[in-house]
């Protein structure tokens, strides 16, 4: 056994207590105690907390359950904007800071809640006179700049549905988003910002939107000098765009159930799905999250290193810490540029106390020594959040050790796009077990289950599994009530959320990984057919297979076997093609570590790429039942 290997087991026994002062004065004191109470009253438990926000008219009823469609708020009117912007502008924290942001070369920018509600309102205005009107949809294509959150806000506040999508997606890509929503206007910028570089983003619309109809209006926020020119009638300059517009826009009036925004995300087909959230529940769900999971207080100064095209950019940077008037700190560009101490760098600048990354940068910090670190005064950090993929006990234990001087507890946060918000953590006082994320937050019932929905005994693998409705869940797949329905069918009665777990003695619930063909590359959600059609999609293609293989930074890599057209031959140069058509067809994300030539690809009689065989054969196990394999 590897010595990294043994390492992991004996740190899955560990048991780490909470710091006592942290519990003493956390938000919510007692785990038991909150999950009782939802327990024993689940409507009057989210009612609680839908009552703390502002609400134009109160709900008749908080749940109205059909399986697998649910409202919540049922009749309740809002508009998530007031609770994000007006509401604290009115009480007093007009001139509190929204945003610390600042890009890698040190250009900062200060945003108060004041002036982010003026930004958000003219933008509202703008895209109300140029057409955009409740449940229209907008893509919104940006790079992590205070103006992407603000376009994210000013369509939440005139009802109009974001689909954000990540700066790192490719033409193709784009488009399909662009094309499968209808999008009325693309919100985009010239460039983002990653080490020192700027890469172009105006291009890659300007391709995606050619020949789309759907599309009336471009919006560009030009950043470079000298500006970058703008083409044909459709592009307009943000801040040209949004000059003349008044400073205030009255809100539209949203129902609870009325759409939010929606957000691509991939699975196991070979096109990403557009996840539907709504108004109210949404709200509801984030804001109690960052509440208890995250501890937020007054004075907190809280970052999440996520992107806003992602979703943990929408819920943990812009809707729920907003809803909840946090100060927070925004940071474009790479964490190790200019080298490994950027982040510990702004840790310290700013004074972070809640600071909320990845296991991908954990694990990359490691690598690059504690030296980094060290050179930096992290002592305001008072807790540390993980995303995105399962963390392993080393790298919990050096976040725990190096990061938070073991003075902070980690709350290691399973949820999904599909989620909404924080599903399965360690809060209020639960003791800390590293590698095991924890227990359901109170509002959610999990479990591990078989097939069937069958509990399964402790610390043996099952699926994960939701059994009740809560207030963030996804509403439904855009265009495909199928798919939507397949994720409350497929074991019954219960939302299956596609990972194999196991869950201890103590209830404390450890996710493995994916049970489907979606490999997870650095935390992001990459499904092995959207791979397999870009390389199939090459000249030189007959077939391609996509599996998922360890790896000790990224958590996975992809790997890709292909079978060439008759006449092709394996080359160096086909290998480099190969990966650059999949970064054109898709992005840099999804390109493959390794590529590997082969004649035949293990398939069923019906014709499936048995991919499981392939990964137990590359990874030396046992490739389990070949029944059904052809030949
Ligand atoms: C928030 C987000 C969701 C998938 C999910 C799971 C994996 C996320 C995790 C985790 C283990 C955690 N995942 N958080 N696995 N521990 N704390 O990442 O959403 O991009 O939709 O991905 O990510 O496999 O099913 P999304």
């Amino acid at each position: 056994m590897s010595e990294e290997k043994l390492d992991s087991l004996l740190h899955l026994g560990t048991i780490i207590k909470p710091p006592e002062e942290f519990v003493r004065n956390a938000n919510v004191k007692n785990y038991e105690e909150e999950y009782k109470k939802f327990l024993d009253n689940p409507e009057e438990f989210w009612a609680k907390v839908a009552d703390e926000l502002f609400w134009y008219e109160k709900w008749d009823k908080v749940l109205e359950w059909n399986l697998p469609y649910a409202k919540w708020f049922v009749n309740g009117k809002t508009n998530i904007t007031v609770n994000a912007l007006d509401r604290h502008v009115k009480n007093g924290r007009k001139n509190k800071v929204a945003f610390f942001w600042e890009d890698e070369f040190g250009n900062e920018k200060v945003v108060t809640y004041g002036s982010l509600y003026t930004l958000v309102n003219k933008l509202a205005n703008a895209l109300k006179n140029a057409g955009i009107k409740k449940g229209d949809r907008v893509v919104i294509y940006m790079p992590l700049v205070v103006e992407q959150v603000a376009a994210m806000l000013a369509c939440a506040r005139i009802g109009a549905v974001h689909s954000v999508v990540y700066a790192g997606f490719s033409v193709p890509a784009l488009r399909h988003r662009i094309e499968d929503a209808q999008a009325k206007m693309v919100i985009t910028a010239d460039m983002t910002i990653r080490r020192g570089r700027a890469i172009p983003l105006k291009q890659i619309v300007d391709e995606a939107v050619r020949g789309l109809d759907n599309v009336e209006k471009v919006v560009v926020l030009r950043r470079l000098k000298p500006k970058v020119d703008l083409i044909g009638e459709k592009e307009i300059d943000f801040y040209e765009f949004i000059k003349d517009a008044d400073t205030y826009c009255e809100p539209e009036v949203m129902d609870s159930e009325d759409p939010l925004f929606m957000l691509y995300t991939s699975g196991s087909t070979g096109k990403p799905k557009g996840v539907i959230h709504t108004t109210g529940g949404y709200m509801v769900g984030t804001y109690y999250s960052m509440k208890t999971v995250f501890d937020l207080k007054e004075d907190d100064i809280y970052w999440c290193t996520a992107d806003p095209g992602w979703i943990t950019g929408h819920s943990y940077i812009v809707y729920g810490p907003l809803v909840a008037g946090a100060t927070q700190v925004l940071a474009e560009g790479a964490p190790n540029y200019p080298d490994f101490g950027r982040w510990w760098s702004l840790i310290e600048k700013y004074g972070v106390t809640i600071f909320y990354t990845a296991p991908t940068a954990i694990r990359m910090f490691m690598r690059a020594g504690e030296h980094w670190p060290e050179k930096y005064d992290l002592s305001s950090l008072r807790l540390l959040g993980s995303v995105g993929e399962p963390i392993n006990p080393e790298a919990w234990m050096w976040y725990f050790r190096v990061i938070g001087k073991e003075r902070c507890p980690i709350v290691d946060t399973w949820w999904q796009t599909e989620t909404g918000a924080v599903m399965i953590t360690t809060i209020d006082g639960l003791p800390m077990k590293p590698g095991r994320a924890g227990k359901p937050v109170p509002g959610v019932v999990a479990d591990v289950v078989d097939k069937e929905g069958n509990p399964v005994e402790p610390n043996k693998g099952g699926f994960l599994v939701v059994r009740n409705p809560w207030p963030s869940m996804m509403r439904t797949i855009h265009k495909n009530k199928e798919k939507y329905e397949s994720y409350w069918n497929t074991i019954p009665g219960c939302y299956f959320a596609g990972d194999v777990a196991t869950k201890d003695e103590d209830g404390y619930i450890m996710i493995l990984g994916r049970a489907d063909d979606v490999i997870n590359v650095s935390g992001h959600r990459i499904g092995t057919m959207e791979v397999e059609s870009a390389l199939v999609s090459h000249p030189s293609v007959a077939e391609a297979a996509v599996i998922g293989k360890p790896d000790p930074v990224k958590g996975e890599r992809i790997k890709a076997f292909v079978i060439l057209k008759e006449g092709e031959s394996p080359s160096e140069e086909l290998v480099n093609s190969l990966k650059k058509h999949v970064r054109t067809e898709l992005g840099a994300l999804a390109v493959p570590s390794e590529i590997e030539f082969v004649d035949k690809l293990p398939k069923t009689r019906s014709g499936k790429i048995m991919r499981r065989v392939l990964k137990a054969k590359e990874l030396g196990m046992d490739p389990g039942d070949l029944s059904t394999l052809e030949d």
